[in-house]
């Protein structure tokens, strides 16, 4: 089986090709496939948006993922706006410092990443799974690895440690994008498309 990715970034590429195995295929994005507009409120949606977009240029099964940090006492932003907290073209340092400013003397620092896994088949067929990771957030960044909102977020049963603070093994083994793309990984062997 043959995929085709909606990420160019080479890191998402080794990960997901750890998670799905050896006899499911991955391309990354061909560079001349143009980014897509993110434009859903929903996580599903853009990572529907973003196979589809895949899916009509290289006429191609397409996988693509779309991922939010939800925080409980900010009624669930920054969601599917995570990349886009501190505003548009925000750094992952940005979008950091701004979400424990906006949570600076909060009791309640529990969250959860969620993150859909989504395939779009030219033969019509579309899977999708969500997942989620139940966390809470630190009062300030902590440890040097991963990226995004790693520093601040401490997984359930991560002993109190941050993301930035185990290897990226121990990381990708228990992350959201780890329970979603192992849950698509199981649809997609049991889709035989065209
Ligand atoms: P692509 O669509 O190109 O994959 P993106 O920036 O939209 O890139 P995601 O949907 O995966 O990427 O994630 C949205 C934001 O959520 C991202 O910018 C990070 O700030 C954060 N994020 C995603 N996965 C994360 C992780 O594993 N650890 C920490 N933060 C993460």
């Amino acid at each position: 089986m043959n995929y085709v990715l909606a990420t160019a970034n080479q890191d998402k590429v080794s990960e997901l090709v750890k998670i799905l195995g050896d006899d499911i295929q991955l391309t990354a994005r061909p560079r001349w496939v143009p980014e897509v507009i993110e434009d859903s409120d929903s996580l599903v949606g853009n990572a529907r948006l973003k196979a589809r977009a895949l899916l009509g240029a290289t006429e191609t099964a397409s996988l693509a993922d779309d991922t939010g940090l939800f925080v409980d006492a900010l009624g669930g932003d920054p969601g599917v706006l995570s990349a886009r907290f501190a505003g548009e073209g925000a750094s992952y340092a940005d979008n950091v410092a701004a979400l424990l400013d906006a949570m600076a003397g909060m009791e309640n620092r529990r969250c959860e990443f969620r993150t859909a896994a989504f395939m779009a088949c030219p033969c019509g067929a579309e899977l999708w799974v969500e997942s989620r990771l139940a966390g809470s957030i630190a009062g300030h960044p902590l440890g040097t690895g991963g990226f995004g909102y790693d520093p601040v977020f401490l997984p359930e049963g991560g002993g109190g440690r941050s993301f930035s603070e185990m290897t990226p093994e121990e990381k990708n083994a228990s992350s959201h994008r780890f329970r979603a793309f192992s849950g698509l990984g199981i649809l997609l062997r049991f889709h035989t498309h065209p």
